[in-house]
């Protein structure tokens, strides 16, 4: 048996590693399949040898009988709450208080964005994950390690040397933006429930007393400080945080210590203004005394720390009032309520219009006309009305509120509606008959990562569809200088510009074109499968059902799309005519040997000067290159442009050529 004792050490080994580039680096070392194959055959070997199964295999991570309830567990130490700065004043105040305190004329500071979302307490015992508590009081918690465990960026043992014989390891449980947009999405679909935001959704995830729910969570971890601790440490927090790093725990990536309080500041500042470009919420920044020593003798004050402060970015959630309701048609049909505002500074903007998303969202609000709401803003996710506050207060708001009408016909067109089954989206069946939705139609088209018609914004496109000058996609390319000239404001040279443009656009790919038709599910990717997949229109076109679900990233509800759209008689019509107009790509070569690139995985991250990510990307893909979202030993080069950061890092260790957008420039042009 010490053959399968061996095998199961190293697939375990293997597993971490690989879940650890994936969840830490954000970079894959192997693919999918091959991380699911050892999962299995460890699977195998502790089925067949159920005395070698540890609670810390990775197998373990989900358990299979749900809880009655949670066990209460006492703090060994006390998890102290934060003390909050709201202003730059209060942050001076306090570094002064540190200061006079310590009898020093200056400190450093370690600076870490405050995630908004769940804090825990983890205890490893031997380096093994061995219990999970919510912060609850401060004092004791509930015991969720059944939930934890499941959490894929938690190590269930520790990696390394030196690891203490108890270690006790606190941080946030938080659910990226991305993750939460698409389970609210889901549950919207689907007509359930919705989270307000995602330190609730959070926060109700680590609370489901069965964890394989939470196992299909987008929970992720980040550790912040240690609690009880035997064995032996650095002296400074950031050092101990890069110690934890070390051993396999997740820390911020954004930490950095510095000196001085005005460094604070200018840290808080920049911060600030990325807040939005980060994948998750945070509410702040924290700053803390990095030396252990002066925390020590700074102590703390009944339940914060006084070496610690929280200073608090403007507020995500704030009360305005509901104006009004109007429905919108968008491309698809779907009729949408969007919220009209009482003006209000949310996180840094002045909102004045929130989506409702449907009518079963309105429903599950209770929301009326005039109520007082909580309004949301978060990213660049379009701003959500998540509660509404009862008016105890103000009877004349009671008075005038009243219940949002959905419309019974397309407020556009007048035409009927139509929820299909299961769906909680209610559309506009008139299809391009509809103006509102040939609008978006032809918006859509037109936009950048489409068909990039470039001066055809969305106010042109209004006019040209009133003044019906355009109907349908392929009426765009028969636009003259004589019937734009009945447009307002559209001078002989802005005419030429746009004519020219038009002109210009027929010269594209095909993945474009599959996407600037705007079938539904269809996004840029689905329609570079395709493209891919396919390599001409025509084989789209002849393909069946099963057929189109043998592409990556076609499931049957696309597929189902897919061939909807290709079976209208009138969508092949506009395809003919479109053709007609003189639209046309360049062959697809289906031998990927093709082009001085061939052969080569590119990564391009950070932000470039010249083109944006996407472009830069098919220019390397025009050259035979593949291109792809993480770097992996499978990297041949990486593109680093301004701001990029793990993806550098990890080519660095990987030692993977890396080049600055002047290199690529150069390489574009040469090749
Ligand atoms: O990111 C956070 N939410 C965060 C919370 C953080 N980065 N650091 C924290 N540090 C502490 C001390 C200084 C007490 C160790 C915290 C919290 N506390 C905290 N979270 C919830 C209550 C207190």
């Amino acid at each position: 048996m010490t053959a399968e004792v061996e095998e199961i050490a190293a697939l375990r080994d293997r597993l971490q590693t690989w879940s650890a580039a994936y969840f830490e680096q954000d970079s894959p070392l192997v693919p999918d399949a091959d991380y699911d194959a050892a999962m299995r055959r460890l699977e195998e070997l502790e089925a067949r040898y159920p005395k070698l199964r540890t609670s810390d295999s990775p197998t373990q991570r989900v358990g299979s009988t749900p809880l009655n309830a949670f066990d209460t567990v006492a703090h060994r130490m006390p998890m102290l709450s934060l003390d909050n700065a709201f202003s730059g004043e209060e942050l001076v105040d306090f570094d002064r208080r540190v200061l006079d305190r310590l009898g020093q004329s200056a400190t450093d500071y370690c600076c870490e964005p405050k995630l908004d979302g769940v804090a825990v307490s983890l205890i490893y015992r031997h380096g093994v994950l061995v219990q999970a508590a919510t912060r609850g009081d401060g004092a004791s918690g509930e015991d969720v390690t059944a939930n934890v465990k499941t959490i894929r960026n938690v190590p269930l043992s520790l990696q390394g040397t030196q690891v203490p014989s108890y270690l006790e390891v606190r941080g946030e449980v938080v659910i990226p933006r991305a993750g939460f947009e698409k389970l609210n999405a889901r549950a919207r679909a689907g007509g359930q429930k919705v989270f307000v935001n995602p330190r609730n959704a959070a926060a109700g995830s680590l609370r489901q007393l069965d964890s394989r729910i939470t196992s299909k969570r987008p929970l992720v971890f980040t550790a912040y400080a240690v609690g009880v601790v035997e064995g032996d440490l650095p002296d400074f927090h950031d050092a101990t945080l890069h110690q934890l790093h070390d051993w396999g725990l997740p820390i911020s990536e954004h930490m950095k210590t510095v000196t001085g309080i005005h460094a604070c500041e200018s840290y808080y500042e920049s911060l600030a203004k990325r807040r939005d470009d980060l994948p998750f919420d945070i509410d702040g920044i924290v700053f803390k005394v990095n030396g252990l020593a002066e925390q020590q003798r700074l102590g703390f004050v009944s339940r914060a720390p006084r070496w610690a402060i929280a200073r608090k970015f403007p507020a995500q959630e704030v009360t305005t009032r509901l104006l009004d309701v109007d429905f919108q048609v968008g491309r698809t049909g779907a009729i949408t309520p969007v919220a009209r505002l009482e003006p209000v500074f949310v996180a840094g903007v002045t909102v004045s219009n929130a989506t409702l998303h449907n009518a079963d969202e309105i429903h599950r609000l209770g929301v009326r006309i005039g109520d007082s709401v909580i309004v949301r803003r978060a990213g660049d996710v379009i701003p959500q009305i998540v509660s509404v506050l009862p008016d105890s207060d103000s009877g004349a708001a009671q008075r005038v509120a009243h219940d949002i009408i959905f419309p019974s016909r397309c407020p556009d067109c007048g035409g009927p509606l139509e929820r299909e089954d299961g769906e909680a989206v209610i559309r506009c069946v008139g299809g391009m008959t509809c103006r509102a939705q040939s609008k978006g139609v032809i918006k859509h088209f037109a936009s950048r990562k489409a068909m990039d018609i470039d001066g055809l914004g969305d106010k042109l496109i209004d006019q040209l569809v009133d003044e019906g000058l355009v109907g349908s996609l392929e009426e765009l390319f028969h636009l003259n200088q004589q019937s734009l000239s009945s447009l307002d404001r559209m001078g002989v040279k802005s005419s030429a510009n746009l004519l020219r443009a038009i002109e210009q656009a027929k010269d594209t790919t095909l993945p474009r074109f599959i996407y600037a038709l705007g079938i539904r599910e269809v996004g840029e990717a689905t329609a570079r499968a395709l493209a891919e997949h396919f390599l001409t229109l025509e084989a789209i076109l002849r393909a069946d059902g099963e057929i189109l679900e043998g592409v990556d990233d076609v499931g049957p509800v696309v597929a189902q799309h897919i061939l909807r759209f290709t079976a209208d008689k009138g969508n092949c019509g506009v395809l003919e005519k479109l053709l007609d107009a003189g639209v046309r790509w360049p062959e697809i070569s289906a031998a990927s040997g093709d082009g001085p690139l061939a052969g080569t995985t590119w990564v391009v991250t950070g932000k470039l000067d010249s083109m944006g990510r996407s472009d830069a990307e098919a220019r390397l893909r025009a050259l035979g290159a593949k291109t792809a979202n993480s770097v992996s030993s499978q990297t041949t080069s990486v593109v680093a442009g301004v701001g990029a950061g793990s993806k550098r890092k990890k080519a660095e260790a990987l030692g993977i050529a890396i080049l600055d957008e002047t290199a690529l420039l150069e390489l574009l042009e040469e090749t």
